[in-house]
C-alpha cells in the first residue's frame, strides 16, 4: 500500500504562485490508506495523463459481460488517447485506485452484488471490509486524494423528478461544488429533472461547460432544451478552464459531451421507455440508492437493448475525449 500523501498533488495552474505546492489534504480521514496500482501511482508522480474510471457504471450501470467488455474497452480507448486509465473500488475494504483485469472480472461478475458507494457509504464499506463499487461522488474524492484531476463517466446524477418534495438530489452534485475534479460525462439523463440539476450545481457553485455545443446534453440525446453556462471547443480549452479555475476555487468542473450523432436516433424511444419505468418505479415505491439502477435496468429491457448501445457508445466517446483532455492538462503543468 502507497501512502497516499507522497501522491497528493492537485491541479497546477501556471498563473498561481503556488502551483508547486500540493493542495489540499494530505492523509486520507482517520490515516487511512489508498492503494494506487504501481502503473498509476508512476503516472501520478511523474505528472503523466492519468483518467480516472467509476465502478458503480460497472456493478450497476451495465448488464454482464457488456458491463466487462466496456470497461476493458475503455480502459483501451484512454491508453490509445495517450493517459493512464485508473479504475477505482473499494476491495476487500481497501480504496483502490488503478485495477487489474482480475480486479475488474471480480468487479463485473458480483454486479449488483457488491455495495454502490456513494461519498456517505466510503465509511461504512471500508470499515466492514466490504466491496464497493464507487459512484461519482465517492469515486471524486478518491481521485482528488491521489490527484487526479480528470475522470471520465457516462452520465452523472442529478436532482430526480419530484426532488422538490423528496428531497432526492445526488451527492454527485455536492460533490462536485467540494472536490477539484473535472468530470467528464454526456450530460444528465433525462430520468432526472434536467433544469433544477443545473440549479442546483450553480448553488454548488460547480462550472458547467458543454463541449463543441451550447446546449446541455441529455446523456441519450444531443440536446435537453437547456442553455449550457459555458462552452469549450478542444480538448485544450477544456484544460485551460481545469488549470486556471479549480486551484482557486476548489470545486469542480463538470464538461458535458453530447452523445455522438449516429448513436442519438433512438432518442424518442428512449424517452417514452423512461416514462414507463419512471411510472413503474413509483408504482413499486423505488427510491433512494435503488432507483438510478432500477430506471437503467428498465430502460435497457424497454427499449430492446437499443439504450444499452447508446450507453456504452457514449462512455467510450467520453473516454475519448477525457484522454484527450488529461494529455492537454499534463501539457500546460510542464
Ligand atoms: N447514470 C448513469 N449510469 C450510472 C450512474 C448514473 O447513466 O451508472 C451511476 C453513477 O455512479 C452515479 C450514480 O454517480 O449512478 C448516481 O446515483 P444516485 O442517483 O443514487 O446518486
Ligand atoms: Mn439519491
Amino acid at each position: 500500500l502507497s501512502r497516499i500523501s507522497n501522491l497528493s498533488r492537485h491541479f497546477h495552474s501556471p498563473n498561481s504562485k503556488t502551483s508547486d505546492d500540493p493542495q489540499g489534504a494530505i492523509d486520507a480521514p482517520g490515516g487511512g490508506l489508498i492503494k494506487i496500482s504501481s502503473e498509476v501511482s508512476a503516472a501520478i508522480s511523474r505528472g503523466h495523463p492519468v483518467v480516472a474510471l467509476e465502478s458503480t457504471i460497472i456493478s450497476h450501470g451495465m448488464p454482464y459481460p457488456q458491463n466487462l467488455e466496456t470497461a476493458k474497452e475503455v480502459e483501451a480507448i484512454v491508453r490509445k488517447n495517450g493517459a493512464v486509465p485508473a479504475t477505482v473500488a473499494i476491495l476487500d475494504g481497501t480504496p483502490c485506485v488503478g485495477l487489474n483485469e482480475e480486479e475488474l472480472e471480480r468487479l463485473s461478475i458480483l454486479g449488483n452484488r457488491v455495495q454502490k458507494t456513494a461519498r456517505r457509504d466510503i465509511a461504512q464499506v471500508v470499515a466492514s471490509g466490504g466491496n464497493g463499487a464507487t459512484t461519482v461522488s465517492a469515486t471524486m474524492f478518491f481521485a482528488s486524494k491521489v490527484g487526479i484531476p480528470v475522470f471520465v463517466t457516462g452520465g452523472i446524477g442529478g436532482v430526480h423528478r419530484h426532488g422538490e418534495q423528496t428531497m432526492d438530489i445526488s451527492s454527485d452534485l455536492t460533490e462536485l461544488g467540494r472536490t477539484p475534479v473535472a468530470v467528464i460525462s454526456a450530460g444528465i439523463k433525462s430520468i432526472l429533472d434536467i433544469p433544477r440539476t443545473l440549479e442546483y450545481l450553480e448553488t454548488q457553485g460547480v462550472c458547467v461547460a458543454a463541449y463543441r455545443t451550447n446546449e446541455f446534453p441529455a446523456f441519450f440525446t444531443e440536446t435537453s432544451g437547456c442553455k449550457a453556462p459555458c462552452r469549450v471547443d478542444t480538448p485544450e480549452e477544456a484544460a485551460k478552464l481545469i488549470a486556471n479555475m479549480n486551484l482557486e476555487l476548489g470545486s469542480g468542473i463538470l464538461i458535458a459531451v453530447p452523445i455522438p450523432n449516429e448513436h442519438s436516433a433512438f432518442g424518442s424511444l428512449i424517452e417514452k421507455a423512461i416514462q414507463t419505468a419512471l411510472q413503474e418505479a413509483r408504482e413499486k415505491n423505488i427510491v433512494g440508492n435503488a432507483e438510478t439502477p432500477f430506471l437503467l435496468k428498465r430502460v435497457n429491457e424497454l427499449t430492446g437493448g437499443a439504450s444499452l448501445a447508446s450507453n456504452i457508445a457514449l462512455v467510450k466517446n467520453n473516454a475519448l475525449v477525457g484522454a484527450k483532455i488529461a494529455a492537454a492538462l499534463a501539457k500546460l503543468r510542464v
